[in-house]
């Protein structure tokens, strides 16, 4: 058939009809949307979801001239029984944002016939030949739900007429590194094998580069959160130099991934970061280096405890400030300074500690963007090198192709200089660059605290954290919560004039700073505010949430 042209009786239009009712709409959903996180709800109700996701992804690679298009099926760090889909685009970055739109469409038909109207809506809008190839890759994670979503998505695909992969289970970024190197399998330079042993063998010889003049001090212990990053963090281990090669011992806790019902459960990045304490199974002494991974591997934050015991977290504000600097540092000692543009992408729940270490020591550029991945992997795009962290542990470097260029083809000057390039070399491999990745991030971490001769306390002292709370508010109608674009959502445009009633509220604290925006994922607003004095951000916090409870109660 001609590009746009679409018939609902067409050959691959009826076997969408004839599949799809195998694959019913739940009747416990209203409504499907994808939102930042993909889809994401109870992993029972999702097989219908999981066909459009088929049918989506093999438009989309149709679209793009057969470039291949990844499939995860993951709900990342919630409970077991969740499950969600995401889409990647050929560089392994998230969907684009046009056709998030169309995700939802596509899920939400009430039957076959509207199944088919919305698969013919995108045909129509880009123009599609449903003759070309299409591509699709997926995997999945640890969840028990995984294995029968699995097949929906390929019913979805073989409707269509789709060639497609399955790899298993994986990490998310595993996957993200696998899209962008089958998409780059024939360029001059490819971005790795296609393979998970590949994604090994990348990431481990750039370690073993980094690691080449220095020793780490042992051991670090990684909470797996129960989840897919363990038994792949065990995998890689396997193409790490040894303890005896770089003193690096690595501990891997809460591995338990055949016991579905732990998944997540009281550990993992997000549970450390957002109950201030460390993970189920915590055995660690005074200093001992720890982090967590999330229950996709796509997020990293550390911790240790102080005598106390103190818990003292090193959330992505911390990686990102270490990256930085180190990066930095190559950068000057290789004499890219004047060439090269390095900056820091952080969200506005960035503590304004770590923005001004920036700016003022590291002499960097900082930017804020929305909250969620994709608005800061594309602000870091624009630099040469861009460092982009969400406080939540979320994040990595992008080196745009100019800076790769430069680091690759420099003529090193002296021995020392030669050092210092083939460490900055190592990073641009070791450092997955499609998308936040715990496994790559916890490397890169290690590397430069090796580096840098840093214990836990010594990376903690480098700057010291402002006060600060989030908290979060339930109101009867989030969407209400509007901030004004360019602000980073830090200033509300509605409901009308609450903003003017926060400002009146900060201006009486000592370096204070808060601010609303809805949540993207709860029912809720959050609300996060900075001073100077601890006592201070409580008052500050609870007055704006006082505000928002007045409002919301009186706005019926
Ligand atoms: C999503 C985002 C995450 C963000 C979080 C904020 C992606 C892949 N994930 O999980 O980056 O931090 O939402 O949640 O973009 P909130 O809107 O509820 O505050
Ligand atoms: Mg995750």
């Amino acid at each position: 058939m001609a590009p746009g042209a679409f018939d609902p009786k067409g050959k691959l239009e009826t076997a969408i009809a004839e599949s799809v009712v195998n694959f019913p709409r739940p009747a416990e959903v209203d409504k499907f949307t994808y939102g930042t996180a993909g889809f994401r709800t109870k992993g029972d109700w999702l097989d219908h979801v999981m066909f459009g996701m088929g049918l989506l992804a093999g438009l989309r690679s149709r679209k793009l001239k057969g470039q291949t298009i990844g499939v995860m099926i993951t709900a990342s760090h919630n409970k077991a029984e969740d499950n969600g889909v995401k889409l990647v685009d050929p560089m392994g970055e998230m969907l684009e944002q046009d056709w998030e739109s169309w995700a939802t469409t596509i899920v939400n038909g009430q039957n076959p016939e509207e199944t088919v109207k919305a698969y013919g809506e995108v045909i129509q809008k880009y123009n599609i030949d449903q003759d070309k190839p299409a591509n699709v890759i997926y995997a999945r994670d640890t969840r028990p739900s995984g294995a029968r979503l699995v097949k929906a998505l390929e019913a979805g695909l073989k409707a269509t007429n789709v060639t497609y992969k399955d790899f298993g289970i994986l990490t998310t970024p595993q996957l993200h590194y696998l899209v962008r190197a089958t998409n780059t399998q024939n360029d001059k330079n490819p971005y790795g094998e296609v393979s998970e042993a590949g994604y090994y063998k990348k990431i481990g010889a750039a370690f073993r580069t980094a690691m080449k003049n220095v020793k780490a001090t042992s051991p670090v212990t990684v909470d797996c959160a129960n989840g897919v990053g363990a038994p792949k963090l065990k995998e890689m281990i396997k193409y790490l130099p040894t303890e005896e090669e770089c003193g690096l011992k690595i501990n891997v806790v809460n591995d338990r991934v055949e016991q579905a019902e732990v998944l997540n459960k009281d550990c993992g990045a997000d549970y450390v970061k957002t109950q201030q304490k460390v993970p189920q199974g915590f055995d660690g002494k005074a200093y001992d280096r720890w982090c967590s991974f999330d229950g996709d591997a796509d997020r990293i934050v550390y911790y240790f405890n102080e005598e106390g015991p103190v818990f003292r977290l090193l959330d992505g504000d911390r990686i990102a400030t270490l990256a930085a600097s180190f990066l930095g540092d190559l950068v000057a000692k290789c004499d890219f300074s004047e060439n090269l543009k390095l900056g820091v992408v952080q969200t506005a729940y960035a503590n304004g500690a770590s923005s001004k270490y920036v700016t003022e020591r590291l002499q960097l550029q900082s930017e804020f963007t929305p909250t969620g991945v994709k608005h800061l992997h594309h602000a870091a795009a624009r630099y040469d090198i861009g460092v982009y962290f969400e406080a939540n542990g979320h994040g990595t470097v992008l080196f745009s192709n100019k800076a790769l260029n430069t680091i690759w083809s420099k003529e090193p000057e002296s021995p020392a200089q030669l050092e210092n390039l083939e460490v900055l070399r190592a990073a641009t491999e070791l450092i997955n660059q499609t998308v936040g990745d715990a496994i790559s991030d916890f490397l890169l971490v290690e590397a430069i605290l090796a580096h840098k001769e840093y214990t836990v306390q010594e990376w903690i002292t480098t700057y010291t954290d402002k006060p600060n709370k989030l908290a979060k508010q339930v109101v009867k109608r989030r969407d209400e919560y509007k901030t004004v674009p360019g602000t980073a959502e830090q200033k509300l445009e509605s409901p009308k004039g609450l903003q003017e009633q926060i400002d009146t509220e900060v201006a009486k604290y000592r370096e204070g700073r808060c601010f609303v925006r809805a949540s993207g994922t709860e029912d809720a607003v959050r609300i996060y505010g900075e001073a100077l004095s601890s006592y201070d951000v409580d008052h500050m916090v609870q007055t704006v949430a006082d505000l928002i409870n007045m409002r919301s109660g009186s706005s019926g």
